[in-house]
């Protein structure tokens, strides 16, 4: 048995997630997870919203809420949409939390022990109106080089040209549209991420298993250009981590908070001993995963995000670990993703653009999406997310060949031998060439979820769910019956011990059908199955089973069309 530590991009906490966020890490990471414990090792599955920055402060103000009661509430939001997904964290901290706030000064003052800190002062758009500094991105303006309006103070949507503020036409604050700015004076904390490129460059070249998606976008960070820059980690921002040097105060930063790409990433940690607290545990209990003087050398760490977020995880947070001289456990294995667009366009909360979590709830529970994501998610390239796939996918997979297969072998046997596990014969020709077959793809199976291969993981399973119809068909019980009812009886007691099986290698894409299954063939034995004689062999002659409902319904065209036409790209 192995230890393994997961963890999730935290999503921001601002506004309900689209169906991108969700296959772009929470929900693959919940695959592995699950797949992870069902093969019995020990599993410390984490997330939490990602709650500072301007983005929720701005938030807040448009929902007119102090910035702490908007933050709660979403938080509390986001938790039921996880739950609904059966997303199955063992906890979703905050990094609001008071153990982030304690672990965030506590590694600046580290750093700063450690001379990867320094003050560096600089000049910054201030807002009188907007009583505030404001980020690049809130200051608005026309750009310089194509003469779009809306530029922001960091690049133009619309010719994509980088900027500086300072080059922008009649700036403006994007929050108030005060154009009356002044440029101040302000002092900011560096991390030093230049004084540690050389054990960052060792660290990742030693990462010989990383997917190429991964490594090439932190090398690319690493030694294009100027190479790995020194990064600031405060803001003058009222809502964040207050800037301190462990327990004391940091003198000149009274006011400032940390950026939240500094704090966000050390709730991956907090987040274990909010954990630890919530369990009434003890600080070894979070400290055994974290830190490899106190247990974690032997925890296989791994991290699930969206690429854009790859060169916060690859640098910036191990830049924070390193640099703090602890021994804290560096990430063993990221597995990064593309993007799911919609309807040929992004997904995109912003511009509430594609389907929100909470809007596919409310249409389809949780087992149809998480299928259709996952045999569909954006691994090597981006995916594209039409309702006709989605309908096509979800009817043929699901429904004609899962589902179809548990209702024809149940209600058969109900028909002809009751709904009992029928004694009599022995495993055919036919019975025992499917048990080859799936021995062999659940092997393969095992493989593609171990290397957190999730494409071919679904199409190994759809494999093994079609396996089990071209047997049915093959072995034809409903023929045989007639001639010689012993082979019937064994192949459909075969056919029944395979519905157990699916239940138990489905569980980690669709754990509410996995259920539903084990409670029709009235079983607890959900042992991963080592190999298919003796697994296709739990359920004894005489065993009772209920013949379950419908699995899966089928999406008709004129749902499909609804909800194309209701969800047609934009959240009021
Ligand atoms: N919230 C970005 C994102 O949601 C950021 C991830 C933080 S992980 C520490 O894509
Ligand atoms: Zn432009």
């Amino acid at each position: 048995m192995s230890r393994i530590l997961i963890t999730s991009a935290l999503p921001y906490i601002n506004g309900i997630k689209h169906l991108g966020n969700l296959v772009g890490s929470q929900l693959p990471a919940d695959l592995y997870a699950r797949y992870c414990r069902a093969r019995g090792h020990e599993v410390l599955f984490l997330c939490a919203t990602d709650e500072h920055g301007t983005p929720a402060e701005l938030a807040a103000a448009k929902a007119a809420m102090p910035v702490d009661a908007y933050c709660a509430q979403m938080h509390r939001t986001q938790a039921k949409l996880a739950a609904g997904f059966r997303l199955s964290f063992d906890h979703f901290g905050r990094s609001s939390s008071p153990q982030n706030h304690r672990l965030t000064q506590y590694f600046a003052g580290r750093l700063a022990e450690n001379g990867f800190i320094s003050e560096v002062s600089e000049k910054m758009v201030y807002s009188p109106a907007d009583g505030r500094f404001l980020p690049d991105r809130y200051i608005e303006g026309t750009c310089p080089n194509c003469g779009y309006d809306k530029a922001r103070g960091d690049q133009c949507e619309n010719c994509t040209k980088q900027l500086d503020p300072t080059d922008l036409l009649e700036p403006r604050s994007a929050i108030s549209g005060s154009t009356d700015l002044e440029v101040r004076e302000t002092k900011h904390l560096y991390l030093r991420q230049s004084e540690l490129k050389d054990e960052l460059d060792a660290w990742i070249d030693s990462k010989s298993d990383w997917p190429v998606l991964t490594t090439s976008i932190a090398k690319k960070w690493l030694h294009d250009g100027d190479g790995l820059q020194d990064r600031g980690i405060t803001r003058d921002l009222n809502w964040g981590i207050a800037v301190r040097k462990g327990e004391e105060d940091w003198p000149g930063m009274e006011g400032k908070v940390f950026y939240v790409w500094f704090d966000a990433p050390i709730e991956y940690i907090a987040c274990a001993a909010e954990w630890a607290e919530a369990q009434g545990k003890d600080e070894e209990d979070w400290w055994r995963w974290w830190r490899t003087d106190a247990g974690a050398g032997d925890v296989r760490y791994v991290q699930f995000m969206g690429k854009d977020n790859v060169p916060f995880h690859t640098l910036s947070f191990p830049s924070t670990l390193i640099g703090s001289r602890d021994p804290w456990k560096l990430v063993d294995y990221i597995k990064s993703f593309n993007y799911l667009n919609y309807d040929g366009g992004q997904f995109s909360t912003s511009q509430g653009r594609g389907i929100f979590q909470d809007q596919a709830l409310d249409i389809l529970p949780a087992d149809y999406w998480r299928w259709w994501l996952l045999s569909n998610a954006p691994e090597t390239s981006d995916s594209e997310f039409t309702w006709e796939k989605f309908q096509a996918g979800v009817n043929k997979d699901l429904a004609d060949v899962l589902g179809n297969f548990v209702s024809r072998v149940t209600k058969f046997c109900r028909s002809k031998f009751g709904e009992e596990i029928p004694a009599g014969g022995e495993v055919t020709p036919e019975g025992a060439k499917l048990i080859a077959d799936l021995d062999a793809r659940l092997a393969a199976y095992n493989g593609h979820m171990e290397a957190i291969e999730v494409r071919k993981a679904a199409a190994e399973l759809r494999a093994i769910w079609v396996a089990g119809n071209e047997f049915l068909q093959t072995a034809a019980p409903w023929t045989s019956f007639k001639t010689d009812p012993e082979r019937a009886a064994a192949d459909v007691r075969l056919a029944l011990n395979l519905i157990r099986v699916y239940a138990v290698i489905s569980a980690p894409f669709i754990p509410d059908a996995s259920a539903k299954l084990l409670e029709s063939m009235q079983t607890d034995v959900t042992d991963w199955p080592e190999s298919m004689g003796p697994a296709l062999e739990v359920l004894a002659p005489g065993h009772g089973f209920a013949v379950p409902d419908t699995l899966f319904a089928k999406i008709t065209d004129e749902q499909r069309e609804e909800w194309e036409s209701s969800y047609a790209g934009t959240r009021g």
